[in-house]
């Protein structure tokens, strides 16, 4: 039985291959697949409501080596910066529950 933090990681990997191996390279999202992803997986992320010039911006800041696809090694950078977003929200939520007390 894996422990939840293995659980997570398995997620992150099938979730990036599950849209991945849609079209053309199976090891690397496309933006059409990038965007699917988003959409589906983080809705939270606002990806709805998000215009194709800002979608354009999230693909060219992940898309590091300029391939025009985002490969594991982006997403997982990608996804460690929306780790730090959630940890920064996390502490304010605590610091403010602390303060009440
Ligand atoms: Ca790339």
């Amino acid at each position: 039985m894996a422990g939840p933090l293995e659980q997570a990681l398995a997620v992150m990997v099938l979730t990036f291959h599950k849209y991945s191996a849609k079209q053309g390279d199976k090891f690397k999202l496309s933006k059409a697949e990038l965007k699917e992803l988003l959409i589906k997986e983080l809705p939270s992320f606002e990806s709805k409501q998000m215009d194709d010039a800002e979608f354009q911006k999230i693909m060219n800041d992940l898309d590091i080596n300029k391939d025009n696809e985002v490969d594991f090694q982006e997403f997982a950078s990608f996804l460690g910066c929306v780790a730090m977003g959630f940890n920064e929200f996390f502490k304010e939520h605590r610091q403010k529950q602390l303060c009440k007390k």
